[in-house]
């Protein structure tokens, strides 16, 4: 299916933005020797990757909102359309050279997630979706996995960072998923996390306290690969709580009620 005008919008920015991305990668090996490492250098890169997608969208789209990480609200003239975008998702993968991070642009109108693409820039893999088009990793059509036992499950999660979160409720969440699936992995990179959902890669997916830039795209890109993506309570607040889950049918409902046995009665 040939992609739409604002899919190849939005494609264009996370290409030419990952350019400038991976030749900041290529030099963040040979700063992490120098005294003050690679940190300043590498909220440089995120900031010009934020620049460049900015200055790309408004130009093809102008007056739409934005909501980006670095820049927060741009209010724009038209405030139907919003923008919201992460240029480098993944920046503490970034910062020490691992190479798992993405750049995720997503469009909503009227609060309703209309597209979403999340570029991989080092194994130059494209997700994209359309709201109503199917999800697309390089133009060819991707499904989430149909595995529907715990047992067989690979699932992705999120663990809070230093001073951020609540890490005794991750533990928790940890002890009662471990051993009921067949492995739990960690990327680092939420919209990667989402990203590998749809492409049936991984099983499963949950974080809390994320922001709306990580989630948006991939939200949409797992629902239109036939996923189910919510909140720990079945809702679909993400967008404001942060909090994900995501999976097919079956292991999201299993993970749903897995992880409520984690949480402490209030
Ligand atoms: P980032 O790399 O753009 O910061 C990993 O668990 C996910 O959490 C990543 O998508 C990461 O996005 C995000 N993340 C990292 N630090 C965060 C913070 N302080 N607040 C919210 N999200 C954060
Ligand atoms: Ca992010």
């Amino acid at each position: 299916m040939p992609r739409s005008a604002l899919l190849n919008v939005m494609v264009k920015a996370a290409r030419k933005a990952a350019r400038g991305l991976s030749r900041d990668f290529g030099e963040v090996e040979n700063l992490q020797v120098s005294i003050k490492g690679p940190a300043d250098f590498v909220s440089a890169a995120d900031q010009k990757a934020e620049e460049v997608i900015v200055q790309e969208l408004q130009r093809a789209r102008p007056g739409y909102t934005i909501l980006a990480e670095e820049s927060g609200e741009i209010s724009g003239t038209d405030k139907t359309h919003r923008w919201i975008i992460d240029p480098l998702d993944g920046t503490t993968n970034f910062l020490h050279g691992f190479p798992l991070f993405a750049i995720s642009i997503a469009l909503e109108r009227d609060g309703q997630l209309e597209a979403g693409v999340i570029y991989n820039p080092v194994t130059d893999e494209l997700y994209t979706a359309a709201r109503g088009s199917g999800a697309y990793l390089n133009d060819r059509r991707i499904r989430v996995a149909g595995r529907s036992r715990l047992d067989d499950a690979v699932i992705t999660c999120g663990i809070p960072h230093r001073e951020r979160g609540d890490h005794a409720q991750a533990i928790r969440e940890l002890s009662v998923v471990m051993p009921k699936v067949a492995g739990i992995r960690r990327t680092g990179s939420a919209a990667l996390d989402l990203a590998f959902v749809a492409a049936g890669r991984c099983d499963a997916f949950w974080e809390s306290g994320l922001m709306p830039w990580d989630i948006a795209a991939g939200i949409l890109i797992v629902r239109e690969a036939g996923g189910i993506v919510t909140d720990f309570e079945n809702k679909h607040t993400m967008l404001e709580t942060g909090d994900i889950l995501t999976g097919n049918e079956a292991i999201h409902n299993d993970l749903r009620k897995l992880l409520n046995k984690s949480r402490l009665p209030v």
